[in-house]
């Protein structure tokens, strides 16, 4: 009783002492030149924008960990059902614009670095992008994790620390350089180190039988190396709320630094070796989209990232005292895609030989608590590991996956006796040579639903990727949940001018986290005043990035002229190749017309982004045609004024929101069946960009959103393709006219040395022309030409470009966390 009354005291004393800074100008301006002086350990007279930006974003921090403390109160308080969203990748981006919108501290902060001698502006500029991520997959993490932190949904989000993110792109001679993307620099204002949060993560060894107490005998894997986890938090501002959501990543460290043996007998190097091999794990993010690469050291990174989030959860869980039976109660696990898989049977081991439970009590508890997203249909992207490699690595991982793999197949032949064929189409192990597992197998049997990404793309994930899978369990397990984008970043804080338009015009703000608002600009769609503002901002968006080409690039471009986009990975599905080889069809166009003619052009900057995995060869031959074209039709004055094109080098999240806002068009022209979903599309039709694109992925539910008279859709459909790639095969392949000219051009060494070119012509004319580009090529530019004659008609354009915001409602990530909470996590949003 001493004892309590004495703890309550000192708690008494730790309250009083608190500090809570206020958000008012004062103390911000205090908290930034505390932070220079204490935090940095720079003075008045040796500070420069990169030392007042690091000072700021500390500053920031503090007021977010203090929302980050409300939520851990809260949580720990009311112990509600929370979900761990594993993704191998998070492409936050930029943090401290965000952060000061979410706390609604934007003009106070600008205010203050503008009173100790700074612009914010210049400030924002050198933060460096956090870029764990490739694409579409890691930027879709990061807008759900801004939206469940919006929306105050417990959930947090589990990756992996890497020390260099994705690559940094150079552009040399036309061709792809890479140069290593060292994000954390020398100290990450944003992240928080927990030292008291580690975890050991074991590789190799071997499964050893162990007797307990009560005689039984357990597996347990013994032996090989041992390496340590440690957790770093990022807090996740949610727009205006008390509490802040959280992205933990896990570091590898070293068990032990030092192995002092051959220290001790001089060899200083390899006692050091230990050490560099645990920081490797950890050190790089592999660079590829859509593909899967990479060998041991992918799958070690997998199976440290799932065991340490999973103990942590563990620990977190039994804080508690709950029942094992209801930990699907109190835990919800969702797999971003195939990578984190590893969780089905490290959960099943945890459960199994560490707690000592049953096997189907343990396999209930799994499959009630695992969910499985879904990213891609394409085969080369799907991932399958050889088993001696899983033997090896993870030996008790590989037997719990063969007893997995067996009890679900003796549950198939139980339900459809004999049928051999579908035993061999369900089996989680491949029979090659050697064998493989087929992770996306282990997923949906480990799961308890699984969801694509667009309604297309779920669709074909039921009928393409698992049909024997819904032969089993029913169609019901199979689900689609469209992707969505956070308005935050993408809208609010990337278009000021539309932000303020909109808000004028709907007379509140609510529109931000209520996206659906939107909808009733369509009353002001043909407001000829307004169309003439809407278009003023789409102007100013379009000199915003006009000076951008200039001061970074020494690139000229005109406002006046149509901005077409193409920003995305580089991949042959995605078909800027066919994108390159439609703006040579128009240079030729405009070099054969009279005068007269190519003054009635609309004039055009052909705009591409985008890195190539740095092993794609192709990919990076696309990026070399594209800077060659831009080159020989920048030299040539005839069609200078009426066509440019531009690769923008190093495409990332932060130019993405300067290029974003200013497009007229932009190009999301996959292969029907190809793309997922995409989601830069729904970002530019969110800042009234319109979109020329196939019918595929997101673009199909963003036409039937924003009417098919506001978007250009295109060419083959997805039930085509197969028939006619078999057709191309056995038939041959007739190569459309206007394309085998552009073909010539290339050939002939219209843009350079045409022998580098071989590879892609050969695409098209000796391969299968798998992506069907010759197929497409005739509709995709009588569709070009149609958006020509479109945006002749000023109030015409305008009034779609209106239309193409106001229909966008549903596609805010907002809208996609509130159905994974309700549709398979079952959790609510936190009580206050
Ligand atoms: C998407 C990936 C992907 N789908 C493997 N699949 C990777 C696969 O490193 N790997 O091994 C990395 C990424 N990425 C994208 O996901 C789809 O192509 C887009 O269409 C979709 O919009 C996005 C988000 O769902």
């Amino acid at each position: 009783d001493k004892h309590k009354r004495l703890q309550e005291q000192v708690l008494q004393q730790w309250k009083a002492r608190m500090v809570q800074p206020e958000l008012d100008q004062d103390q911000i301006e205090r908290s930034i030149v505390y932070h220079t002086h204490y935090t940095l350990g720079r003075h008045r007279y040796n500070v420069d924008k990169l030392a007042v930006y690091r000072a700021t974003a500390h500053s920031v921090h503090d007021y977010l960990l203090q929302s980050w403390n409300s939520t851990q109160e809260q949580l720990h308080k009311s112990n509600p059902k929370r979900c761990y969203y594993l993704s191998m990748e998070f492409l936050l981006g930029r943090a401290l614009d965000n952060a000061l919108y979410c706390l609604a501290a934007k003009n106070l902060f600008t205010q203050s670095v503008r009173t100790l001698g700074f612009c914010m502006e210049d400030l924002l500029d050198k933060e460096h992008d956090a870029g764990l991520g490739n694409g579409g997959l890691g930027r879709l993490a990061a807008c759900y994790l801004d939206s469940a932190a919006t929306k105050e949904y417990p959930v947090w989000g589990y990756g992996l620390r890497f020390q260099y993110g994705i690559f940094k792109q150079i552009i040399k001679d036309g061709f792809q350089l890479e140069k290593e993307d060292a994000w954390l620099g020398m100290d990450n204002p944003w992240e928080f180190p927990r030292e008291d949060t580690q975890y050991d993560v074991r590789f190799y060894g071997y499964v050893a039988t162990k007797v307990n107490d009560q005689g039984e005998s357990r597996l347990s894997w013994e032996g090989g190396e041992v390496v340590k986890a440690m957790a770093y938090d990022m807090p996740i501002p949610g727009y205006r709320t008390h509490g802040s959501g959280n992205l933990r990543l896990w570091d590898c460290q070293p068990q032990s630094t030092f192995d002092f043996a051959s220290f001790n007998h001089g060899d200083y190097a390899d006692a050091f070796r230990d050490h560099n091999k645990a920081n490797n794990l950890t050190a790089v993010l592999y660079p590829n989209d859509n593909h899967q690469g990479g060998k041991e050291l992918r799958l070690k990174q997998e199976y440290f990232w799932v065991s340490a989030s999973l103990q942590d959860i563990i620990r977190r869980f039994k804080r508690y005292k709950c029942s094992w039976h209801d930990f699907p109660e109190k835990v919800a696990v969702q797999l971003n895609d195939t990578h984190p898989t590893l969780a089905i049977p490290e959960l099943m081991r945890l459960l199994v030989d560490v707690e000592g439970l049953d096997w189907d009590i343990a396999w209930d508890i799994v499959s009630r608590t695992v969910a499985f997203t879904n990213h891609t249909v394409l085969p080369e992207a799907l991932e399958c590991w050889a088993v001696p490699l899983i033997q090896h690595l993870l030996p008790r991982h590989m037997q719990i996956i063969y007893d997995i793999n067996l009890f679900f197949l003796q549950k198939v032949e139980k339900q459809f006796p004999g049928d051999r064929e579908l035993l061999r189409r369900v089996s989680i192990i491949e029979e090659s040579q050697p064998q493989q597992v087929r992770m996306a197998y282990l997923a949906v049997v480990g799961s308890h639903t699984v969801n694509g990404v667009a309604a297309l793309h779920s669709e074909l994930v039921r009928t393409q990727l698992f049909p024997a899978f819904v032969k089993v369990y029913g169609a019901d397990k199979f689900i689609n949940i469209t992707n969505g984008v956070t308005p935050r970043r993408w809208l609010y804080q990337a278009n000021p001018g539309l932000r303020n338009l909109i808000t004028r015009a709907l007379g509140n703000e609510g529109w931000v986290d209520h996206l659906d608002e939107l909808s009733k600009l369509k009353t002001l769609a043909d407001d000829a005043q307004f169309q003439q503002e809407w278009m003023q901002v789409k102007r100013q968006n379009k000199d915003r990035l006009k000076d951008w080409l200039r001061t970074h690039m020494d690139i000229y471009v005109s406002s006046d002229a149509l901005f077409d986009i193409q920003v995305k990975r580089i991949h042959e599905y995605k078909r800027q190749y066919m994108n390159i080889l439609g703006v040579i069809h128009r240079y030729r166009q405009l070099r054969e017309m009279t005068d007269e003619e190519r003054h009635q052009q609309v004039p055009r900057v052909v705009l591409f982004g985008g890195k190539a995995a740095p092993g794609y060869d192709i990919a990076k031959l696309i990026i070399k045609l594209i800077n060659s074209v831009a080159k020989v039709i920048d030299e040539d004055p005839l069609v200078a004024d009426l066509l440019k094109v531009v690769f923008i080098p190093d495409y990332k999240v932060s130019l993405a929101e300067i290029i974003i806002p200013a497009s007229d068009l932009s190009q999301h022209i996959s292969t029907a069946g190809t793309e997922a979903s995409g989601t830069s599309n729904m970002k530019f039709v969110m800042n009234g960009g319109l979109i020329i694109g196939t019918v595929d992925g997101a673009n199909i539910e963003i036409r039937d959103h924003i009417g098919e008279e506001n978007i250009f859709l295109f060419g083959t459909l997805a039930d085509q393709v197969p028939e006619l790639r078999h057709q191309q095969k056995y038939h041959g392949l007739l190569i459309d006219e206007d394309l085998q000219l552009v073909l010539d051009d290339i050939e002939a060494g219209v843009f350079g040395d045409p022998s580098i070119f071989n590879p892609l012509i050969d695409i098209i004319t000796y391969g299968a022309d798998y992506y069907l580009i010759s197929e497409d090529f005739h509709a995709y530019l009588e569709t070009q030409k149609t958006v020509d004659d479109t945006f002749k008609d000023k109030a015409a354009w305008a009034k779609k470009s209106i239309m193409c915001t106001a229909g966008m409602g549903f596609f805010s990530s907002d809208r996609s966390i509130s159905e994974y909470a309700e549709r398979i996590w079952n959790i609510k949003p936190l009580q206050r």
